[in-house]
C-alpha cells in the first residue's frame, strides 16, 4: 500500500487522472482518493518509484503521506 498527498487533487476529474496513471502501470491497482484531504490510498504491487514517476507525468506531483 502506498499513501501520498497530492496537492493538486481538487475534484473527481483529477481522481479519475490519477486512477488511469496509475492502472496503466498496474491495470489492478485500487485507488482510494479524500478530496478534502488530498490524501491518496494506492493498493498496487507496481514500483513505488514508477508510481510517483507516472502521477508526475500525468500532472500530479505527489508527496509522501
Ligand atoms: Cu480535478
Amino acid at each position: 500500500m502506498l499513501e501520498f498527498d497530492i496537492a493538486k487533487l481538487s475534484c473527481g476529474h483529477c481522481v479519475r487522472a490519477v486512477t488511469e496513471a496509475v492502472q496503466e502501470l498496474d491495470p489492478s491497482a485500487r485507488i482510494e482518493a479524500d478530496l478534502q484531504s488530498k490524501h491518496v490510498r494506492i493498493d498496487t504491487q507496481a514500483d513505488t518509484a514508477r508510481v510517483v514517476a507516472a502521477l508526475t507525468a500525468a500532472g500530479y506531483p505527489p508527496a509522501a503521506g
